[in-house]
């Protein structure tokens, strides 16, 4: 392989083992409770009394029946499937068209229901608070080596329907109720290790003290192994988060080498390396995702850098005046849609051109490569890399520079506080962390707009009343009226303030109309350099980050660093 650059020899850290790990297993979804008798099912107008397992999963359709999701073709077709599968053979030659069944009077229930909810007494209230604190007691925490921890999702989640994200090709497939049957538990040999419920049996139980999971099972819809994980706040994730933004730093270190080599092998003879070399340039320039191999073709025909389709890319030789542009449009992890047009080095363009000679649109622009042979190379030019450290590399030092750029010394809290977000947000447009417009928006900027409005008009009385204060004082000339001179001079300085503050959260809030900055925030930015930012600014920790942030981040924010240039 590829000579690995000096800079980048360093050892990987070391796995993180624990010794001793207790816990009491998770907690499973209530059992299902069947519906009263007065809650009718209607098949093909007549009332048809439903056995127990078809009946709890048409409950979960009535539930979601005022959703668009149900008007779905592909929606109301794997729903229909599968609810079929649990029917009895009777209901099965009954039930034959999904059309003919009546949820409403099942749906007007859970209403019913769920508005009675809400309009529970306070005791009623309180014991189920008491409930659910006697739960978290019990099996919120668990023992890792010396240290009680938190423990993130304790509770399995109850079975439903699946909906997946944009056309999601599962959607409305029955998402199965998880049995004990179905859990490996993950714990010490000389720990007390959970009894599973009376009458049933684990799965498996080990001893892997390599891993930092506590339960895990394999759902249903994707085969996707889930874990029961410990809180973000933990000492071992603190490790692991600090030793990811490491890495990134070790990056940080060698990238001048590694883009010396990319750009070497562009003139490859080998059509592979040529195929790897371009990847890892847009994985560089464009924060790409690999592309996961187990994503693909499952999940609604999303993509990754490895696996581009010739049909994702569009090559123009001049565009608006700018050289070599590649234009990109495709879906991407979530299918959140990636659509970019980037001016690229000559070179890459002519291996672009070379690429899809004689290719189909639905053909792989990157045929030679996949992302196994990808992140080997990744592996070869640094012990511990893979795209996603190109993603928090690239996003971290943007952060910083954004940082350095948009930060006004003069500026008072709330103007720096909309400079740090300014700085999020240009790394949330790298990361392509789009979202859609909340519901709420238009009505939520409108109560902000009446607000600013109201405090205009405060601040014009304010400044009347000062007019007229000074006046008076003029003639007068005696020390009360200069006090009342001085305290409506406060009054307006208030009163701007305030206003200030009203119209920086309004274009705050604005500019964050379509953008998702909590993903980049918690998995991409090295939080020691918003700390640094705080500590160099004066600004509270707390206006950057919340109660849940801060506990993730405790390890950055107890440890000083001072070595950023803002
Ligand atoms: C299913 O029922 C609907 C509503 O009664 C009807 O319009 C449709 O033709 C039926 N489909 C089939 C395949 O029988
Ligand atoms: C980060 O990504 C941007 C946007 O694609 C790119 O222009 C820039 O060169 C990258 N910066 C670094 C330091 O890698
Ligand atoms: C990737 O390609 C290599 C070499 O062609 C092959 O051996 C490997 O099985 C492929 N991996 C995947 C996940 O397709
Ligand atoms: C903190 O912010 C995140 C978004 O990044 C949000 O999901 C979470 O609910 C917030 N937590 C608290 C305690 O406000
Ligand atoms: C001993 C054992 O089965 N270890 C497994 C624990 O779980 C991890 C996945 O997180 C597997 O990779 C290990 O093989």
């Amino acid at each position: 392989g590829n000579p690995v650059p000096a800079a980048c020899s360093k050892r990987y850290p070391e796995g993180i083992k624990w010794k001793f790990l207790e816990h009491k297993g998770p907690v499973f979804a209530p059992p299902y409770e069947p519906l009263p008798e007065n809650v009718k099912f209607y098949y093909d107008g007549k009332v048809m009394k439903l056995s127990t397992k078809a009946e709890e999963v048409a409950t979960f359709f009535a539930k979601m029946l005022d959703h668009e999701y149900t008007t779905k073709e592909i929606f109301r077709k794997n729903f229909f499937k599968d609810w079929r599968k649990e029917m009895t053979s009777e209901e099965k030659s009954t039930i034959t068209n999904l059309s003919k069944c009546d949820f409403t009077h099942m749906s007007q229930y859970f209403k019913a229901q769920s508005e009675a909810r809400k309009q529970m007494s306070k005791e009623e209230k309180q014991k189920i608070k008491e409930e659910n604190e006697r739960l978290l007691k019990e099996y919120g925490y668990c023992v890792m080596d010396n240290h009680k921890e938190r423990i993130a999702n304790f509770k399995i989640e109850p079975p439903g329907l699946f909906r997946g994200r944009g056309n999601h090709p599962k959607m409305g497939m029955l998402k199965r109720r998880i049995m004990p049957e179905d859990i490996i538990i993950n714990c010490s040999k000389d720990s007390k290790i959970p009894p599973p419920p009376p009458g049933h049996k684990w799965k498996e139980v080990r001893h892997d003290n390599k891993v930092t999971w506590l339960v895990s099972w394999t759902e249903n819809i994707q085969g996707s192994i889930k874990y029961i994980m410990l809180n973000p706040s933990s000492r071992i994730k603190g490790e692991k988060d600090w030793q990811k933004y490491e890495t990134a730093r070790r990056l940080k270190k060698c990238v001048d080498k590694i883009r010396n080599q990319y750009r070497e092998d562009w003139k490859s003879k080998e059509m592979k390396v040529r195929q790897r070399a371009v990847a890892l340039y847009f994985i560089d320039k464009l924060a790409l995702r690999a592309g996961n191999e187990k994503e693909e073709g499952e999940t609604a025909d999303t993509v990754g850098c490895c696996s581009l389709r010739v049909e994702h890319i569009k090559l123009h030789p001049e565009l608006d005046g700018q050289e070599y542009v590649v234009e990109f449009d495709f879906l991407g992890k979530d299918s959140i849609r990636y659509y970019n047009k980037v001016p690229v080095e000559k070179r890459v363009f002519k291996n672009l051109q070379l690429f899809m000679e004689n290719k189909q649109p639905e053909d792989d622009l990157f045929d030679r490569l996949n992302t196994s042979i990808l992140n080997k190379h990744l592996q070869d030019l640094m012990e511990g890399l893979t795209a996603k450290v190109f993603r928090t590399y690239n996003a971290s030092i943007t952060l910083q520079q954004q940082l350095k750029e948009l930060t006004n010394p003069d500026d008072n809290i709330p103007a720096k506080i909309l400079s740090y977000n300014r700085a999020n947000r240009a790394v949330a447009i790298l990361c392509n962390h789009q979202r859609a417009p909340p519901k709420t928006f238009e009505k939520s900027m409108m109560n902000l707009q009446s607000k600013i409005d109201a405090k205009k008009e405060q601040l014009a009385d304010a400044r009347r009343e000062l007019k007229s204060a000074k006046a008076d004082a003029k003639v007068r000339r005696d020390e009360k009226s200069k006090k009342t001179v001085e305290s409506k001079k406060k009054a307006v300085q208030r009163i701007e303030e305030q206003l200030m503050k009203l119209e920086v959260q309004a274009t705050d809030r604005e500019e964050n109309k379509q953008i998702a900055l909590g993903t980049s925030k918690l998995n991409y930015l090295d939080p020691r350099i918003s700390v640094a930012w705080c500590k160099k600014w004066g600004i509270p920790i707390e206006k950057i980050y919340n109660k849940t942030q801060r506990e993730k981040f405790a390890w950055a924010i107890d440890m000083a660093e001072e070595d950023y240039e803002f």
